[in-house]
């Protein structure tokens, strides 16, 4: 079989062009020269899927199922001509066909099923685990309109749906089919595949199961539907929040519908392999992406006890040695806790094992903080994993050690070998081979392409801080990526910016604890020296992208100040000369390629404690940029990798900011009041200025937030922000010395490939 491949795929390699022509001509009776772009891309579309055919799977005793209710993994042409070798010669078919790959790419829709840095990850590590031969599967579910689409009217944030389904497309109708059950209520569901190919390997699946009975008919207005009619709803669209969780009925439905399937899919592969499922352990490894697919645990348990005749210490035993759990955040409104009463209604056959796992724990241990059902009748998602999966994972090092010495302490002190820390990675191959080929050509170049494999190479790179010619062709590279970043803001955005400016970008989530109001108030402190004479050295391009939750008022109302203060500034001329606001429309993966080349100074400006790694950081060190941050997440491994002297660090510490929380003696007022820099900045939000362009309702609500409340402490933070990112622009002009700093973060960027992520699970957890 294995040579019977191979030997199809050269094949197919060896006449690309051929093949390119005979599909135009099969699909649109053309020869490619005459095809439009759109047409172009469904032929090449076809071709990438002929060629992922005929490569490998990968294979192996062991399989890991990564299960997750979020997979965003952006347009995959590029990536996958890239990871099957055939991109260059693809890009130079189309050019002596008068075409260019990157205007047909624009006709991909962007699948968006994930909601920001978890969704990202997961997608990340497919593409890893396939690199690295690992036999390894996603399982999520196929939703119809992903997240919504932003578009901005009258300054607010509007919530459309993203119609990104095709009929052709990566995705591959299978016959598998299921009958999963919510009580006695029954939906039949489907499985849909994408491949994934791995660079320079074989291929893995992604498997997304959707209803048979969706009815997209039932989404009137924007995003609004029907809730209640769950036989027709169910994968219509990603569940939109973040981190806030709104308990919602809808929400339970999809995870269980997703590990229900899931559940059904592995125990099958096992019968198939004839594998005794008393050793499911050795032949499967179930990774948990957060609480959401908590309910994995008791719903094995269940099908092993109901219908594959294990008695119910056997099959805990069994789904405790194959079950490992990754914690992505802190924040406590993100830890799931659903009330008991809303399982019994949706998933009233699970209630029992829940409760039977609930009862064992607290037989075993008395502390009230452990146990899985609490005195209001709330379920802990986050302890059934720690009490019966066989791991524990926080996602970068500092994260992993507040969980352990205050989050999740009590666990600690029961399972301290169950706990480790995996600082997250990217993959390289989507965040620098394909959106920045000049950088990675030029890399290859100066240091050999050792790096596309192992990423660590890149150090090779230190070689050439003091070679004058290098840093100048990597500043030329990066202002090759603003010209071109400027020419699609101004096409997208009808916003005129100029590449000699330095470019400052915060693209991530929006969430107070992210910090994009404190990045606001320092630009409207800009605004304010600039009105009062004091001009920049050089002009600063403020550049933002975000979606709020739709239910998150403060959010939006933070997306309202940056786009009130993009109109104020942009168009008041004694102004707009040495500073611009952009907030990008819709952001998503496919921008974030665009924006991150360009970026000169990269915002990671969380509350420390609270970013639990963040993956955007290591993007931009990656593209060269320098970073202003908190000691957060993973800022403080990058601050370790570059040193002092290659980052701009600022603010209270994460045992600062806890003992605040402890004490609750953080009072924002005081800061405002103290500080007369903070309060001409807070006040400006409600100033008349603002008014005459903004809605004073949500201007008002976000000034009393943060004079009143402020649960993320920005005004903690704000002067020595301030003072910090006025430093990192005046290092901006001294120019040799940045380009080295660029250097420095790129040739230190290897640790962060999600290959040595993947690496890292495998040898620690997966053990495949
Ligand atoms: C995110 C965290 O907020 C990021 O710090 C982290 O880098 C990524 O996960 C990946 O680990 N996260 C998220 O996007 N959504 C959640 N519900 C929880 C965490």
């Amino acid at each position: 079989m294995s040579k019977h491949t191979n030997m199809q795929r050269d094949v197919l390699i060896l006449n690309l062009e051929e093949q390119l022509e005979g599909i135009a001509k099969d699909q649109f009776g053309k020869v490619l020269k005459d095809c439009t772009d759109r047409e172009a891309y469904y032929v090449l579309l076809e071709m990438t899927s002929r060629l992922m055919d005929v490569t490998e799977l990968n294979n192996g005793e062991k399989k890991i199922y990564y299960i997750s209710m979020e997979f965003l993994i952006g347009k995959l042409l590029s990536n996958n001509l890239i990871n099957l070798r055939v991109y260059d010669r693809i890009k130079d078919i189309l050019a002596k066909n008068g075409k260019d790959l990157a205007k047909i790419e624009e006709y991909e829709p962007e699948p968006s099923l994930g909601n920001g840095g978890l969704g990202r990850l997961a997608a990340c590590f497919l593409d890893s685990i396939a690199t690295l031969g690992l036999a390894g599967e996603g399982i999520g579910l196929n939703y119809h309109f992903g997240l919504f689409k932003q578009v901005f009217k009258d300054n607010l944030q509007v919530e459309e749906k993203n119609d990104w389904i095709e009929k052709n497309s990566w995705l591959e109708k299978t016959d598998t089919t299921f009958d999963i059950y919510f009580g006695r209520k029954k939906v039949v569901s489907r499985l849909y595949n994408m491949n994934i190919v791995g660079y320079r390997s074989g291929v893995n699946k992604l498997r997304l199961f959707d209803i048979e009975s969706i009815d997209e008919k039932l989404v009137k207005e924007g995003i609004n539907f029907d809730k209640t009619k769950t036989k027709n709803n169910l994968t219509l669209f990603l569940y939109p929040d973040d981190s806030d969780v709104a308990g919602n009925l809808l929400r339970i439905y999809q995870e269980y519908f997703l590990v229900s399937n899931a559940a059904h899919l592995i125990l099958r592969e096992q019968k198939e392999r004839q594998y005794d499922l008393h050793e499911l352990h050795n032949h499967a490894v179930i990774q948990i992406n957060d609480t959401h697919p908590t309910m994995i645990i008791p719903e094995l348990i269940r099908i092993l006890v109901e219908e594959k005749a294990f008695n119910i210490d056997e099959a805990i035993s069994v789904v405790s040695k194959t079950c490992a759990y990754t914690n992505h955040t802190i924040l406590a409104e993100a830890l799931e806790t659903w009330p008991l009463e809303y399982l019994e209604k949706v998933v009233p056959q699970l209630v029992p094992y829940i409760k039977e796992l609930d009862k064992r724990v607290r037989a075993k241990y008395k502390s009230s903080k452990v146990q899985i059902i609490d005195k209001e009748k709330k379920v802990h998602m986050a302890f059934i994993d720690i009490h019966y999966g066989f791991s524990v994972n926080g996602v970068a090092a500092i994260h992993t050690e507040i969980l352990k010495n205050s989050e999740l302490k009590d666990f600690y002190k029961i399972y301290p070998d169950k706990f480790n820390n995996k600082t997250n990675g990217i993959t390289f191959r989507r965040w620098l081979f394909s959106c920045n080929s000049p950088l990675t050509d030029f890399i290859s170049d100066v240091v050999g392409d050792g790096f596309k494999k192992d990423a660590t190479k890149l150090e090779k790179l230190l070689e050439y801080k003091d070679d004058r010619i290098t840093l100048e062709k990597l500043d030329e590279i990066k202002m090759l990526k603003k010209k071109e970043l400027a020419e699609y803001i101004k096409e997208h955005e009808n916003i005129e910016i100029d590449p000699e400016s330095i470019y400052d970008i915060q693209v991530k989530r929006l969430h107070e604890y992210k910090r994009q109001q404190m990045n606001a108030l320092y630009i409207i402190h800009k605004y304010l020296e600039i009105k009062g004479g004091k001009k920049p050295t050089r002009p600063i391009t403020f550049i933002f992208g975000a979606k709020a939750a739709p239910a998150y008022v403060i959010a939006k109302d933070i997306i309202h100040l940056i786009l009130v203060l993009q109109e104020i500034i942009n168009n008041d001329k004694d102004v707009n000369k040495y500073i611009k606001v952009v907030m990008a429309q819709n952001y998503n993966v496919s921008y974030a390629e665009k924006l991150i080349p360009a970026c000169d100074v990269s915002e990671q400006i969380s509350l420390a404690s609270k970013e639990a790694s963040g993956t955007g950081n290591m993007k931009f060190m990656l593209n060269g940029a320098v970073t202003l941050g908190t000691d957060d997440g993973a800022n403080v491994e990058i601050h370790e990798l570059v040193g002092d002297d290659n980052i701009f660090i600022f603010g209270a510490s994460a045992d600062e900011v806890i003992k605040h929380y402890k004490k609750a003696d953080y009072v924002s007022k005081d800061y405002y009041t103290k500080s007369p820099v903070i309060k001409e900045a807070v006040d400006f939000i409600i100033s008349k200025k603002c008014l005459k362009v903004g809605h004073k309702e949500n201007l008002e609500r976000l000034y009393n937030e943060l004079l009143n409340k402020d649960w993320f402490m920005t005004l903690l933070d704000l002067e020595s922000y301030i003072k910090k990112k006025d430093e990192i622009f005046e290092a901006y002009e001294d120019r040799d010395r940045w380009r080295q700093m660029m250097l420095v973060n790129i040739a230190k960027a290897g640790f962060f490939s999600s290959d040595r992520t993947i690496e890292e699970y495998n040898r620690d957890i997966w053990k495949c």
